[in-house]
């Protein structure tokens, strides 16, 4: 697989971004592309530097992308990752430099010029990639598929209907939706099916190695939010991570063609995935939604990860 990872990091992605470093190696990831989303872009983009010299693996390239959504003003979510985006971990500041290529230029250049389709795994807003879309339409067929994180259809996280990455930047996830890849969607519906209970949290714990420990921190840094404690009594979700598990074993989840509308113009509903998961409408299905998983087999993948890692 050729697999590239656009994201924001984020305490999620980071977790997201270490199950991928386990599991594909530097021949198979082609490049971290950043995004404006959980952060603004130099800190995501600083994240990704610093993740890779973490676990060693200094050689993948990191290209950093648009600062802000298609035709919007940016909206962070400081509150719920901290101002460096990593909730605090404790892992050091890096000297290694982003490439002088923008994200933008860089996924262009890649899907005109590879010979193998690639594989694009989507942590944030979807303002890259609906750019290089929007830009060169033809590109697509290059594209072996796309798996994301966003969206839901039922509540959101951000708006009562609208998950955060959908909600920053509606007009790319609707050029993404509409491009005819085969996409896979992860939104609420699954991510809030898997979170990081107790004993899962124990488990992690156990391994105590440099990536469990980071993972740990990463995944427990939300817990002590007001907002998070009343929703959440047992454990959070893990969004991003869910991405990196499907690319590593996606017989882990249950999914149907489906179609899935973003709403681009209410002010009340801005961001909203529509799900016609019953098929109820006469529009095209364009998504597999992916609506089941098996939470234990997820966090297997998770513990599996960092022991590999180290
Ligand atoms: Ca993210």
């Amino acid at each position: 697989m050729k697999l590239l990872i656009d994201t924001d990091p984020g305490t999620d992605d980071a977790v997201a971004i270490l199950v991928a470093l386990a599991n594909f190696d530097n021949e198979e990831i082609i490049g971290i592309t950043t995004v404006a989303g959980n952060v603004p872009v130099e800190v995501g983009t600083k994240n990704a530097l610093r993740i890779l010299e973490f676990t060693g693996r200094a050689e993948i390239p990191v290209y950093e992308g648009c600062s802000k959504p298609i035709s919007r003003e940016l909206v962070t979510a400081e509150w719920v990752h901290g101002t460096d985006g990593l909730n605090n971990l404790n892992i050091p500041a890096t000297n290694l430099k982003k490439q002088k290529l923008s994200a933008v230029d860089f996924i262009t250049k890649e899907l005109e010029e590879s010979n193998e389709k690639i594989t694009i795994s989507i942590l944030g807003p979807m303002t890259n990639i609906g750019t290089v879309i929007k830009n060169n339409p033809a590109l697509v067929e290059n594209i072996e598929k796309i798996v994301f994180m966003g969206g839901s259809a039922l509540r959101g996280n951000t708006t009562p209907v609208a998950e955060f990455n959908t909600y920053v930047d509606p007009e790319a996830a609707k050029i993404v939706l509409n491009s005819g890849i085969e996409i896979y969607m992860l939104g609420l519906d699954v991510t809030n099916k898997s979170i990081t209970t107790k004993p899962r949290k124990e488990k992690l714990k156990k391994i105590s190695n440099k990536a469990s420990d980071a993972m740990l921190h990463l995944m427990t840094s939300l817990d002590e939010l007001p907002l998070v404690k009343e929703i959440y009594p047992e454990g959070t979700p893990v969004h991003d991570l869910l991405v990196s598990v499907f690319l590593v074993d996606p017989s882990i989840f249950t999914h149907k063609m489906v179609n899935v509308e973003v709403e681009v113009d209410s002010e009340l509903t801005l961001g909203q995935t529509v799900v016609d998961s019953l098929g109820i409408s006469d529009r095209k299905p364009n998504v597999n939604w992916i609506y089941d998983l098996d939470s234990d087999e997820v966090y297997n993948v998770l513990f599996d990860s960092a022991n590999k890692l180290n």
